[in-house]
């Protein structure tokens, strides 16, 4: 294992301490996360953990669930009424606890289960940690197809970059769990984070924001290389 591994699982295993038995669990999506599936499907099977249910945050978390033998656990957001804990990661962190979040190009369901979460647990390495968001990473955007280009345009207008996402080898764009395109706006300067999600989230055609905001994260977990962690 390499250190962000190391430091992955370790942020995994901290989070495994807000999955009690009963809960219904939002398991959000990408490599960090999935190590926490990973983890937690351990407790599940060895009976440590019992009678939960869980919601993924995207079909390519959903089908993991699923490759792991826990159908019989995987439910929709109309099959419960509820979620006690979703445990998600992130591209970037600020110290306020604001996320960029949507690499994977599943920010809008992400959003939906992790803010509809009693408590929502981000998980990540300590190289995800910034001063300021976005940092290294573009804010990732969904549009409905129909919007994409006038959206961009508008994005630009705003100052800085912004791209439509094409998958690996070019053959189009991404296309989302939704059917929508993704755009991945950097703007020019630093900018007031909440101030830019209300913007954007005006814009007729936008569906969701990758940025999601500190008040709605109850704990930000850090793993580190060494196999410690922090918690903010
Ligand atoms: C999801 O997966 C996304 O919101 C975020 O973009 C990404 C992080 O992936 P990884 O854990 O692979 O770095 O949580």
């Amino acid at each position: 294992m390499d250190n962000t591994d190391v430091a992955k699982e370790a942020a995994a295993k901290e989070a495994l301490k807000y999955a009690r038995s009963g809960y219904v669990i939002g398991v959000g999506t990408g490599s960090t996360a999935m190590v926490f599936l990973r983890e937690l499907h351990r407790l599940i099977i060895n009976g440590v953990i019992n009678n939960v249910l869980l919601v993924p945050t995207s079909t390519e978390t959903e089908i993991e669930i699923v490759r792991l033998g826990l159908a019989n656990l995987l439910r929709y957001p109309w099959q419960v009424d509820r979620i006690d804990v979703a445990v998600d990661s992130a591209d970037e962190v600020d110290r306020r606890k604001n996320l960029i979040k949507g690499g994977g190009a599943a920010l809008t369901r992400e959003k939906i289960i992790d803010y509809w979460a009693r408590e929502f647990i981000v998980i990540i390495d300590e190289s995800k940690v910034f001063d300021s968001i976005p940092s290294k990473h573009p804010i990732p955007i969904e549009v409905i197809p129909f919007a994409w280009s006038i959206v961009k345009a508008r994005l630009e207008e705003l100052g800085g970059t912004a791209e439509l996402r094409f998958g690996s080898g070019k053959r189009g764009p991404v296309v989302t769990d939704n059917g929508n395109y993704i755009i991945d706006y950097m703007p020019r300067a630093v900018v007031n984070i909440e101030d830019l999600e209300r913007t954007i989230k005006e814009l007729p055609g936008v569906v969701e924001v990758g940025i999601f905001n500190g008040r709605r994260v109850s704990r930000v977990i850090i793993g580190k290389a060494d196999g410690s962690v922090i918690t903010m």
